[in-house]
């Protein structure tokens, strides 16, 4: 295969009042790549080449993972463990396989049962049906117009919890609204054939305000076992946003939760309070692009922080999250966010991380093709050009690790498919899809 240079632009947010208003088209909370120009997406059967086996490495000497000082060094963690977990390294060798690339800023992944997987294409607003047997991924018709430019577009899509029956789909897209957009959420039918499509599309929710921003609306989509659907927000990264992300009258900077059909579970946290929307589930979050459930059916969310501030979260219904109020991290310009990194009232998250990760996707392996990763959780780190590995134990982390970092290659998404196996999407265009396998 061949080698592709890259030109790595890290521009981070600016989060203050001037920086939000002059320097926001300059300012991009989640780094861009830019690669050279486009070629056609190939799948590669699982023995083709791109393989790499990782090298085995010895147990860790009780040091931190992150070796870097941090951009706060005055914010001190609550308790121990919470940030700079001691490194820990996996003993089982396993193997990279590329099954395709130039896929074009690939953001969302989910898994047909039998074969088959959609990706997401975020700017183009594409879904793609691929493969994994080496067939050329095609479009699927009938996708909504998203507003797609830089971390807008169509983000995640995920299978009804009764997918085998209904063949419903989900998507979460920046939504083209008079006066900006705002994150929404379309069900539609899926429906396989030439070309394959979806039909009957109907929006389920819809992020409220509308804002013109084209960052931070978060996207993740979590069905619950109950069929509950937990859907990420965040603050849209401007100072109007930002200010409403503790605001129950606002969906900006929310983890919200729904019925399939759209419909609020009478069960939410603020349901029965007046002014609250009631489709709130936990408040105070900056952009959550990652989350999964654990082996209770808990929500985490790995939330992108400000500089030197992104964190792992455990999610209780109506608790707030915190931000901008509390927090570990500073502007990208230096500048005081926050003063202080605890409050009253507010939850603090259970590891956080300075200098940042910048996490897209989380997972929580749950499967037995690696016996030693079960439980752990990985998370697709951007900026910091690696799939970070926690090790938990009664919710504290006692184990870092920073995978496929000689790579250099920023991960967008993993995810863990049917047999097991680990699946990432890197970023950027001539993106790739992996496996990891043992
Ligand atoms: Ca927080």
């Amino acid at each position: 295969m061949r080698v592709l240079p890259k030109d790595v632009q890290m521009l981070r947010t600016c989060g203050t009042a001037l920086c939000a208003l002059s320097l926001i088209a300059a300012c991009a909370a989640d780094p861009v790549v830019t690669h050279e120009p486009e070629q056609q997406v190939q799948v590669r059967p699982a023995d083709g080449e791109g393989q790499a086996t990782e090298p085995r490495v010895g147990p860790s000497n009780g040091q931190p993972v992150e070796t870097a000082p941090p951009n706060v060094p005055e914010f001190k963690p609550a308790f121990a463990e919470q940030t700079r977990a001691p490194a820990v390294h996996t003993q089982t060798p396993f193997k990279v396989t590329e099954l395709a690339h130039d896929l074009d800023n690939p953001w969302g992944i989910a898994f047909l049962p039998g074969a088959g997987v959609f990706i997401t294409e975020k700017i183009a607003g594409r879904l793609l049906l691929a493969s994994l047997d080496g067939a050329k991924p095609v479009e699927v018709q009938g996708v909504p117009r998203v507003a797609g430019a830089d971390q807008g577009g169509l983000l995640d899509v995920a299978l009804s919890p009764d997918y085998a029956t209904s063949q419903l789909v989900y998507l979460s897209y920046y939504e083209p609204r008079e006066g900006g957009n705002g994150l929404a959420v379309v069900r539609a039918r899926f429906v396989a054939g030439t070309p394959p499509k979806l039909e009957r599309a109907r929006v389920v929710f819809r992020m409220q305000p509308t804002l013109d921003s084209t960052k931070h609306a978060g996207g993740r989509l979590v069905f619950a076992p109950d069929g509950a659907l937990f859907i990420t927000l965040g603050e849209r990264s401007i100072l109007q946003g930002r200010v409403q992300a503790r605001d129950l009258a606002s969906d900006l900077g929310k983890i919200v939760r729904i019925l399939p059909d759209g419909t609020i579970p009478k069960d939410n946290p603020f349901s029965a309070r007046a002014g609250a929307r009631p489709e709130i589930y936990s408040l105070g979050h900056r952009n959550v692009l990652g989350a999964a459930l654990d082996a209770q059916n808990r929500l985490w969310v790995a939330e992108m922080g400000p500089r030197g501030g992104d964190e792992l979260n455990l999610i209780q219904p109506g608790k707030d999250y915190g931000w901008p109020t509390i927090g570990y991290g500073e502007e990208y310009s230096g500048e005081r966010i926050h003063q202080s990194t605890q409050a009253p009232g507010l939850e603090q998250p259970v590891y956080y991380w300075d200098p940042v990760i910048s996490p897209g996707a989380l997972t929580i392996y749950s499967a037995d093709l690696f016996p030693e990763w079960k439980g752990n959780f990985f998370i697709a780190g951007l900026s910091s050009q690696a799939l970070v590995r926690l090790v938990l134990k009664a919710d504290r982390v006692v184990g870092e690790e920073r995978l496929l970092t000689s790579r250099k290659e920023r991960f967008r998404s993993v995810v863990q498919g049917p047999e097991g196996a680990l699946y990432l999407l890197t970023d950027g265009s001539n993106a790739k899809l992996l496996r990891l396998t043992p």
